[in-house]
């Protein structure tokens, strides 16, 4: 035992974040954070590739390994997914995709096709390339040390863990979903593929990993002292003032909605963070000069019975005395109360997404999405009364399962119900198309549909297999295609919007109440029955 401690406090651990657009780094600021806490003598250093120019990636990463000479090389890969309803990396992708799939004129599909090729080279690019950094961060690490090993995960991984197991090198250990017991295993010599992990070239991964459930873990403040002195570029997301700086208040979702993978990355065990802890990890970036947070939680009120969560968190924030901040999150507008709309004002929540889906009750329940829409109206109409005066996103994927004219005019019905309540300028209707994510049900629905066939690679940009991954089916596949390329056509700016008005020209609007009530019925296609 004594050898394996001397053994693993002599690790030198380089956190790596691959590329990425600059969100703050949270991952791995709490890996090394909990490390630290852990085995204190370990030295440990962050590199954010987040915050460096594309033509300096591998120059940055040559250097920043000769200087530190790590042992353990820790990827974080955040994001691989690219259909984003606005500008994405490399141009709009779903615009580009749209273009080329439901153009009628060849100029137009001939553009669409560029573009979509553009994006394509990007991607694979850019997949390539973080795959690279990978390999070459762990070659030049084991010029200094012969045993020095390397790690993955991250958001990105957590999803295509299956897929990444053939492009990466021998001996890498893939981590699914949080890493901190995974490290704590490892460092501390024990035996750690218990673990949400597998190591490549070992053995394949085990079937259904990702949904075995995370080591319960208790999370305390971060210690932004110690994640200063290891981090130097630490200070780039604290002088822009704009950037939303993540912590999370809680991990885990209970729900069940058909296209969401969260709830298997995090697992359906809602796990709170003390809220002293997390008020106290806030003071640390508040002193620093923070006053934008993100919750990043999968939702910051996963259910009722966490309502009294969020509230003792709000209740701290307003004792804490830090009252110029503004803080935005994933809100399940259902869970809502008249007491935290009223603190959530006082805590200067200014932003909120709210994933409704559709605006049919017909519909969210057939996504298994959990919804009561009266409910979520009834719950802004009260926030709106506490004094909330600030933007919302509320988003829509057409065409995700039955989706008919009568669902589209009562989404329409909804979405005109929430501008009569917030204001029409407040709230952005977000027009996302489903990426199929695998280990959904929405996947296990495309298996039994004939959709795709398992064995499939949800990573694949080839036109035919993205035209399944990006969700929309025929009959109503080209109607919404035709309808997206009108709105980009007439007003690319309020894209959201315009689909929405387009929308309603065409199909009109439902009376609200039809929009609210669901008939039972018992169709064999529903996802509630896969
Ligand atoms: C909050 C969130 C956001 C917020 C972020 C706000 C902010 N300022 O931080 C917002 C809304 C802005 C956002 C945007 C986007 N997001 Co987002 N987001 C999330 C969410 C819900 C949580 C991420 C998070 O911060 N978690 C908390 C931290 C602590 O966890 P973490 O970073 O994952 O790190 C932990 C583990 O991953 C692990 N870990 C991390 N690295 C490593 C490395 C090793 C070696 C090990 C062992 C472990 C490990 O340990 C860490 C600590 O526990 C995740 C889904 C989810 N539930 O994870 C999606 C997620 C990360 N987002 C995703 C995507 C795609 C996006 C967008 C690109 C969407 C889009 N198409 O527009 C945009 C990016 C916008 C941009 N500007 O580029 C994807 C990425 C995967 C993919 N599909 O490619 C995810 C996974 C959702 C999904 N299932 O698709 N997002
Ligand atoms: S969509 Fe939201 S509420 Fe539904 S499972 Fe995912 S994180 Fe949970």
């Amino acid at each position: 035992m004594e050898v394996k401690t001397q053994q693993h406090t002599s690790e030198r651990i380089l956190y790596v974040r691959l590329p990425c657009n600059p969100i703050f780094p949270i991952g791995v600021v709490y890996l090394s954070d909990h490390v630290h806490k852990q085995f204190p003598n370990i030295e440990q250093r962050i590199f954010d590739l987040g915050t460096v120019p594309p033509l300096d990636y591998t120059s940055a990463l040559d250097r920043c390994i000769d200087e530190f000479k790590p042992t353990l090389l820790v990827f974080s890969w955040r994001d691989i997914q690219i259909y984003a309803p606005v500008g994405g990396r490399g141009g709009n992708p779903l615009q580009n995709a749209f273009e080329f799939y439901y153009a009628k004129n060849p100029f137009i599909k001939l553009r669409g096709a560029l573009g979509g090729l553009r994006i394509f080279i990007a991607y694979y690019v850019e997949l390539w390339r973080n795959l690279g950094l990978v390999k070459r961060g762990l070659k030049l690490a084991q010029r200094y040390h012969t045993e020095a090993r390397a790690m993955v995960g991250g958001g990105a991984v957590s999803v295509f863990y299956e897929q990444l197991n053939k492009s990466l090198p021998n001996g890498t250990i893939v981590s699914v979903g949080e890493g901190e017991t995974l490290l704590s295993k490892l460092l501390s010599g024990g035996e750690f593929r218990d673990e949400r992990c597998y190591v490549v070239g070992e053995q394949a991964p085990r079937n259904r990993l990702i949904h075995e459930q995370p080591t319960p873990l208790e999370k305390t403040a971060c210690n932004y002292d110690y994640i200063e002195s290891i981090w130097p570029e630490f200070n780039y997301y604290l002088s822009e003032k704009d950037f939303y700086i993540g912590v999370q208040t809680k991990r885990g979702c209970p729900h069940n909605c058909c296209y969401c993978v969260y709830t298997v990355v995090e697992g359906k065990q809602v796990r709170i963070n003390p809220a002293d802890e997390v008020v106290a990890e806030m003071r640390q970036l508040y002193n620093r000069g923070v006053r934008n947070f993100w919750f990043t939680d999968a939702q910051f009120i996963p259910a009722r019975r966490f309502i009294d969560d969020a509230i003792e968190l709000l209740q701290k924030i307003v004792d804490s005395g830090m009252t110029d901040i503004n803080w935005a999150a994933y809100i399940r507008a259902d869970n809502v109360t008249p007491e935290l709309s009223d603190l959530m004002v006082k805590t200067g929540m200014n932003y909120f997404e709210i994933g409704i889906t559709s605006g049919s009750q017909e519909l969210v329940r057939k996504m298994r999405m959990g919804y009561n829409l009266r409910t979520v109206l009834q719950n802004c109409r009260d926030l709106k009364a506490a004094g909330f005066n600030d933007l919302v996103s509320v988003n829509y994927s057409f065409n995700v399962i039955d989706e008919r004219p009568e669902t589209i005019r009562q989404t329409i019905a909804y979405h005109r119900e929430l501008e009569r309540i917030f204001g029409a300028d407040k709230v952005e209707p977000a027009i996302f198309f489903i990426g199929l994510q695998p280990h959904t049900h929405l996947e296990e629905y495309a298996f039994k549909e004939n959709i795709l066939q398992p064995g499939y690679d949800p990573m694949s940009l080839m036109p035919w297999t993205a035209k399944k991954l990006l969700w929309n089916p025929e009959p109503l596949g080209s109607f919404f295609g035709e309808v997206c390329l009108q709105a980009w056509n007439r007003n690319p700016n309020d894209f959201g919007r315009e689909v929405m008005k387009i929308l309603e020209e065409r199909l009109g609007c439902a009376p609200l109440e039809e929009a609210l009530s669901a008939p039972i019925e018992n169709k064999q296609k529903q996802l509630v029955g896969v």
